[in-house]
């Protein structure tokens, strides 16, 4: 395929391209082909103004003339990673619970002595947004090393005005001074504060008559998420929190049955989430629902492992019925101390039984589903933004087997070289 900013010189089809990769295996992962979407044989990718201007088998493209032409030597190409579920701004951290739990003490124990979330929660309320800034950045720059691109961060620690403000600033600015792009997420629905004990309905109130117009207004969240949960906000809380997000404009998505079966698969759907994340609790019904919706199922095996959790997601009947499948990090200092995609798509293989493809696919295409942006990328194809991750594997299968190997060769991200 061809794009507009061609010239025609001597009668001669010019490309203008600002950079052609030459002599590689593509992976494409693009939902109209089978399974990895390969391309078969040698292939050749042109990047023109940060988009993908041209793909296919070398033997057919259609020019050579670029600004920079590489070899790559026979490396894999895929789209570059997405994480679309993280908590990774936070002040403190939870080492002294690991331990606890360890010692046999529940997730739940913890957060009803005011432990858990509340105790992230003291800790971000009274760190600066540089220092909160200072210690998210070497997150993302983690991420970045592993072929990542773009990541969702959530507030959430905060459960007050300031801080949920500071939270999303502080994940604005790391989408602008790093190099990934960053999606934002209001999370103000994480648990009740001591502000509001015994008073969750006030606390949604107050949530949705100040905290939500505000961040709306300035711009400051991609979409608002909840937690529904026994510990945390009913179903007729999070539905008051969906309806005025969405007379926003904000899509919606939520902590779903990850601790108890609480109709949160069906409650993601009845509301058209962007996702319902977790779901190892959820019900046939649950499932039914989201097959019936354009919600994606977002599965996050970190979390599962860090809380002991036995209980799987209906991975079966979530491949079954159609509802795609994303896996993400959860990274947070509580229930998922994981900074690695990769080892998100490795614990996804290992524990919920994804084939290496879904793994891959849950942390490309799925992952950009479930936050919105499938159009502007998630898969190579003409037209998206050349997010790239070269790898020097022999099969795109490794990318859910090793971790902790340095398999990717180069990141491409808007068509710029950030890591080679
Ligand atoms: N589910 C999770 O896994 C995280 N939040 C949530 O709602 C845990 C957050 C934490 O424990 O700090
Ligand atoms: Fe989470």
């Amino acid at each position: 395929m061809i794009t507009s900013r061609a010239t025609v010189t001597a009668g001669i089809f010019m490309p203008d391209w600002d950079l052609l990769l030459t002599d590689t295996r593509i992976a494409t992962m693009s939902p109209d082909l089978p399974d990895y979407g390969v391309i078969e044989g040698k292939g050749a990718i042109a990047i023109r103004d940060g988009r993908i201007a041209w793909l296919g088998k070398q033997s057919e493209l259609p020019g050579n003339d670029a600004s920079e032409r590489r070899s790559l030597d026979g490396c894999w190409l895929t789209p570059a990673l997405v994480d679309c579920h993280t908590h990774l701004v936070f002040g403190g951290d939870r080492a002294a619970e690991f331990e606890q739990r360890l010692g046999g003490a529940s997730y739940e124990d913890i957060a009803r002595a005011g432990g858990g979330i509340m105790s992230t929660v003291r800790a971000t309320r009274s760190a600066s947004a540089d220092e909160l800034f200072a210690a998210a950045l070497p997150r993302v720059e983690a991420l970045a090393s592993e072929g990542l691109a773009t990541v969702e961060i959530k507030s959430g620690y905060g459960l007050d005005m300031d801080t949920e403000i500071r939270m999303l600033e502080v994940a604005r600015r790391l989408g602008r001074e790093s190099s990934v792009d960053v999606l934002t997420t209001l999370l103000a629905a994480h648990t009740v504060p001591p502000e509001y004990e015994n008073d969750a309905d006030g606390y949604i109130a107050f949530v949705c008559d100040e905290i939500l117009p505000r961040v709306a207004t300035g711009g400051l969240a991609d979409a608002v998420d909840a937690y529904c949960e026994s510990i945390a906000f009913s179903s007729s809380q999070v539905e008051t929190l969906f309806r005025k997000a969405t007379e926003l404009g904000l899509p919606v998505k939520l902590h779903a049955d990850q601790l108890s079966d609480s109709g949160g698969a069906a409650l993601a759907a009845k509301y058209n989430a962007l996702s319902a994340d977790h779901l190892e609790y959820t019900s046939r019904v649950g499932v039914d629902a989201l097959a019936a919706s354009s919600s994606v199922a977002v599965l996050l095996p970190g979390a599962f492992l860090t809380l002991s959790e036995t209980r799987l997601p209906p991975i079966s009947e979530l491949r079954d019925k159609g509802v795609p499948m994303a896996v993400a990090t959860d990274c947070n200092p509580g229930t998922s101390p994981i900074c690695s995609i990769r080892t998100a798509m490795m614990l996804a293989a290992h524990l919920f039984k994804l084939t290496p493809c879904e793994c891959l696919a849950g942390a490309t295409r799925e992952g950009a589903r479930a936050l919105g942006v499938l159009d502007d990328r998630g898969t190579l194809e003409v037209g998206k933004r050349a997010d790239i991750a070269v790898w020097a594997i022999d099969h795109p299968r490794e990318l859910a087997y090793w971790v902790g190997t340095p398999q990717l060769a180069q990141r491409i991200t808007s068509g710029h070289t950030t890591h080679s």
